[in-house]
């Protein structure tokens, strides 16, 4: 009898958000294929102990030859293209490496489908595009419609990402569809970025491991989900019958500092400003405001909705970075140091 289980290749697998993809398509009985980035990847291990289900295949965006190799392995029903450099402030620093990778990786990804499908239609393509691109907004809330004005190099090479991703659908007819995701946040997320810092800062203050959080721009705004809730989007986006491009988000935007009222009133902090401090070091040479998406199309023809809510987020975020943070004291204690 014929397999047919179906396979996707995830690329960017070790980020929160290829986790969450992960384990979902796991449960749905995927095959699951990780394309993993160089010698002695730290976080190759993570994956080998939680994940030993995904395969993993070694091959970098920067590298078309491996882009083809591990379509040819893994045969996947679909590709997520997950992998970027995708913190906004170490665009400005590295702006090069920053359109090699998230701009010219998709391309790259994107030319190796039409090598090894070869026109079959088989593999269907999932692109990370991002409420980046609005950037400097034209209209509140930001659709599928609204223009786009990236204000980094990130938003930028996202830009040229998400229109050869739309030019490789109408020009090859690939089965290629674009998900505009709003911030998305959850206990998996890096340390660089704010929701993180501020959670596992919170924490450390608690335990007396930390005395100050020093932030930059604290007067933006954003439209923050759980990152758990979005992955089950992109998912949707590749079953449909035709592909398309869906903006993804909660349709509530919050300032930084509702972000600092509920991370410190979880540790029973009511007034943070004495342990806040601010530094031009993070702050960006251009910097995008306010964010806030109209998921409605989402919702209309995907019927996707996100079920975290921005309070429950941070709760978890908080007891998560409690509990690791206690663990390394512990540590730290037992062995006298
Ligand atoms: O957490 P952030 O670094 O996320 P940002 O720049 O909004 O980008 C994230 O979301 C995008 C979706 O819209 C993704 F495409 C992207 O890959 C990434 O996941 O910063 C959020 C806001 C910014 O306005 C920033 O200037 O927080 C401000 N901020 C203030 N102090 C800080 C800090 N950001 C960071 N990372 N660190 C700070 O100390």
């Amino acid at each position: 009898m014929a397999n047919t289980q179906k396979r996707a290749l995830i690329t960017g697998i070790t980020g929160q958000d290829g986790m969450y993809l992960a384990e979902l398509l796991h449960e749905k009985d995927y095959q699951v294929y990780g394309l993993i980035r160089g010698q002695h990847n730290p976080k190759r291990h993570i994956l080998e102990q939680h994940f030993p289900w995904v395969e993993l295949l070694e091959g970098d965006l920067s590298d078309m030859g491996s882009l083809i190799a591990a379509l040819e392995v893994s045969q996947p029903d679909e590709v997520y293209n997950l992998g970027a450099i995708s913190f906004v402030a170490l665009s400005f620093k590295q702006p090069e490496l920053t359109g090699n990778i998230t701009g010219l990786g998709a391309l790259r990804l994107l030319e190796a489908i039409r090598v090894v499908d070869g026109g079959k239609g088989k593999m269907r393509y999932y692109q990370a595009s991002t409420s980046e691109l609005y950037g400097k907004v034209r209209e509140t809330p930001q659709n599928e419609l609204t223009p786009f004005h990236p204000r980094s190099p990130y938003g930028v090479a996202k830009g040229y990402a998400h229109f050869m991703t739309v030019n490789y659908r109408e020009s090859y007819g690939i089965h290629a569809s674009c998900g505009i995701l709003f911030n998305h946040e959850s206990p998996r997320r890096g340390y660089e970025f704010v929701t993180r810092k501020v959670t596992s800062s919170v924490a450390r203050i608690k335990l007396g491991l930390q005395k100050e959080l020093v932030l930059g721009n604290i007067d933006s705004q954003r439209d923050w989900g759980f990152a758990g809730d979005y992955v089950e989007g992109m998912w949707r986006m590749l079953q449909q019958d035709e592909p398309d491009d869906y903006v993804l988000a909660t349709g509530v935007t919050h300032p930084i500092s509702e972000l600092l009222d509920l991370s410190f009133a979880e540790v029973g902090i009511t007034d943070w400003k004495p342990y806040v401090k601010q530094d031009p070091r993070f702050m960006r040479p251009a910097e995008v405001d306010l964010l806030l998406g109209d998921p409605s199309k989402a919702k209309t023809k995907l019927g996707w909705e996100p079920k975290v809510k921005f309070p429950e987020l941070v709760k978890m975020m908080v007891a998560n970075d409690l509990e690791i943070e206690g663990k390394k004291e512990l540590g730290s204690a037992n062995s006298g140091a």
